[in-house]
């Protein structure tokens, strides 16, 4: 459980001491043993510099990802050079309505998240219906490393290094037929394990959607971990949708079904504010929200009050590898 200390300039986590349990300790020594030993593979080095970055991280961690066998992806744009957020921003900054609608609120109301056992079903226009337990999820496909930006439609951004595999991976395995022209992302909605769903803030559950085309694009990722351990649950456990190119509200958490449709999906945010927020809500500096621009974006931990604001990109910019999905649409109507 964190606790928070008043600071001049808001509330702030208290010391990793104080907060973060034994086991992460001995994790920790364990896996610097295994690096000295020489035990660790490449794919650990890269691990251990994120472990290197990430030691101010004062936000209690849920433990290394078995097996350990992430990888660098190999797929194009997925692994931007760009400064790594502090895992402590990552899984104390956070949306997820379903345990509050302050940004730090889920990490003080998620522990009540079970995420085992777990399973996902998968239905509708597919010729290999399934139910998948988050085990087998698990194994689905070699886990990766993607390090991706992230922007949420509110003008703040993050880089996260999620650990998961291609949604593709998944799709093809079910088949989808000729009338799946849209997939549905359904997620959690306990009010015994998530006490904002008793409130009307949204019509829960929340559903998000893809065009086909889109979910099969190699960037669109299933995350199950993040900074090389098991995804904390204010940020989506045990598997959630990324879609880097793509306002954050579309990258689903804590997700229980994926059906496969023919009509364009009737999304939660959609639903709740159909004048603010589009279907498609790729990132685009162009078009504003109607109450803010989207010209710029503020990168969360180099907050202060010189901060620069950085140029939103285009598809965050993830346009090489994404604006062809888009071509000849208009992107200004189809917001
Ligand atoms: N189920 C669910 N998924 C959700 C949300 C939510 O409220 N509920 N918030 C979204 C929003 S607005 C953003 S910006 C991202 C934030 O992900 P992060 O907390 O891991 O950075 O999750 C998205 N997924
Ligand atoms: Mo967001």
């Amino acid at each position: 459980m964190l606790i928070l200390k008043r600071h001049a300039n808001g509330f702030e986590h208290a010391t990793p001491s104080e907060i973060t349990p034994r086991a992460v300790y001995e994790q920790r020594r364990a896996f610097v043993k295994a690096l000295a030993a020489g035990t660790a593979g490449s794919a650990m080095a890269l691990w251990a510099q994120r472990e290197a970055r990430a030691q101010d991280g004062t936000v209690a961690r849920p433990g290394q990802l078995a097996p350990l066998a992430a990888q660098r992806s190999a797929v194009p744009g997925a692994l931007t050079m760009e400064k790594l957020s502090a895992y402590k921003d990552i899984a104390s900054y956070n949306n997820f309505y379903e345990f509050g609608t302050d940004k730090s609120d889920p990490v003080r109301n998620a522990h009540t998240l079970q995420t085992r056992p777990w399973t996902v079903a998968i239905e509708g226009a597919v010729k290999k219906p399934q139910t998948l337990a988050i085990e087998d999820i698990l194994k689905l496909a070699p886990l990766e490393e993607r390090i991706y930006r992230l922007r949420c439609v509110e003008g703040w951004s993050m880089v996260i290094p999620w650990v998961g595999f291609s949604l593709s991976e998944l799709i093809k395995r079910v088949e989808p037929t000729g009338n799946a022209r849209y997939v549905e992302f359904h997620t959690l909605a306990d009010p015994k394990q998530m006490p904002y769903v008793r409130s009307s803030v949204l019509d829960w559950p929340y559903v998000e959607g893809l065009r086909i085309d889109e979910a099969m694009h190699p960037l669109a990722l299933l995350a199950v971990g993040l900074y090389g351990e098991v995804l904390p649950n204010q940020n989506g456990a045990p598997v959630r949708l990324v879609v880097p190119w793509k306002y954050g509200f579309k990258s689903a958490k804590s997700i229980v079904k994926i059906r496969f449709v023919e009509k364009e999906p009737k999304t939660a945010w959609v639903k709740a504010a159909v004048q603010e927020y589009g279907f498609y809500s790729n990132v685009n500096p162009k078009v504003d929200h109607p109450r803010w621009s989207q010209a710029t974006e503020r990168r969360i931990g180099e907050d202060g009050l010189f901060q620069k604001k950085r140029p939103t990109q285009m598809f965050n910019g993830y346009e090489a590898q994404v604006g062809q999905l888009y071509a000849g649409m208009d992107l200004v109507k189809y917001y």
